[in-house]
């Protein structure tokens, strides 16, 4: 019998389920499946085939079917950046491997995005898309800043500096045409600054990301996704593996740290009320 059949009659049918989550579900039927077995079932949950935490509420479940069950959990959409601007390392993409799974009781799906104009907005809003998160953090470099900073702002603008990954370079082209001339970030942009200054790891908010690729992914991602979940973009210091002996630098270590208490404190803001649903 499949196993979206066996949870079915568990929860006899109904949109949520209720007494039980998936995973003790899981946990409950892995001993009987073949050839599905307990392992098996953690990769497919660390690729993210399943994303059930503890319980959630009923407007999150859905079936998909593939592979068998898919269930949507609440889930934190987190981007990073490859490297750009002759570097061999963005130390988000290094961030991004050291975040755990989960927080609390919402999955991360990390992303790495290209540094492209088009590229990094289409694929992250398309994920969003495919995903519907109940947060959206996005993590980009700012060499040369001593602190990690929250973005409080996007704007309709781009400017390179330099070319982007894909050999474009814009001059005071607007993001997008139909947009406004900024948009603001969705979350509590303070009580990040405040969660992240807690792990004690600098922290500041900023009203300038730039008119490159990270202020175009921000102001991105809010015009398509409306401001209607959290929605935040974190600038991060030059990394001390860069070797920028005379700027400001910090330990991957400790950005990785900054990360997962901004992620955290969003996820708090959900459950609390502050912001989002
Ligand atoms: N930082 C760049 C783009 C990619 C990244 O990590 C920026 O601040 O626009």
């Amino acid at each position: 019998m499949k196993l979206s059949d066996l949870f079915r009659d568990r929860t006899q049918g109904r949109d949520c389920p209720g007494d039980i989550s998936f995973r003790e579900f899981l946990e409950e039927k892995a001993a009987d499946m073949d050839p599905l077995t307990p392992d098996d079932l953690e990769k497919w949950i660390s690729d993210g085939h399943f994303a059930l935490f503890g319980e959630v509420p009923g407007q999150w479940w859905t079936e998909v079917g593939i592979p068998l069950l898919k269930v949507r959990a609440r889930g934190v959409l987190v981007t990073a950046f490859e490297p750009f601007g002759g570097e061999t390392m963005n130390p988000t993409e290094a961030i991004l491997g050291e975040l755990p799974e989960t927080v609390g009781s919402f999955a991360l799906r990390k992303l790495l995005l290209p540094v492209e104009f088009a590229r990094a907005r289409e694929t992250a809003c398309a994920e969003y898309d495919r995903l519907r998160p109940a947060a959206v953090v996005m993590l980009g470099q700012a060499g040369g800043r001593s602190t990690v900073t929250v973005e409080t702002t996007g704007k309709n603008v781009m400017n390179g500096r330099i070319p982007d990954n894909s050999g474009y370079e814009p001059h005071g082209e607007p993001v997008d045409e139909n947009g406004p001339e900024k948009l603001f970030s969705s979350a509590d942009v303070d009580g990040i600054v405040r969660a992240v200054s807690a792990a004690g790891i600098p922290c500041e908010r900023s009203d300038d990301a730039g008119e490159y690729v990270c202020n175009a992914l921000l102001y991105g991602m809010l015009f398509h996704n409306g401001g209607k979940v959290p929605t935040v973009f974190i600038h991060v210091p030059y990394a001390t593996e860069q070797g920028h002996i005379d700027k400001p630098s910090m330990e991957i270590r400790d950005m990785t740290r900054a990360s997962l208490a901004a992620i955290r404190s969003v996820t708090e803001q959900i459950e609390s009320g502050i912001v989002g649903m």
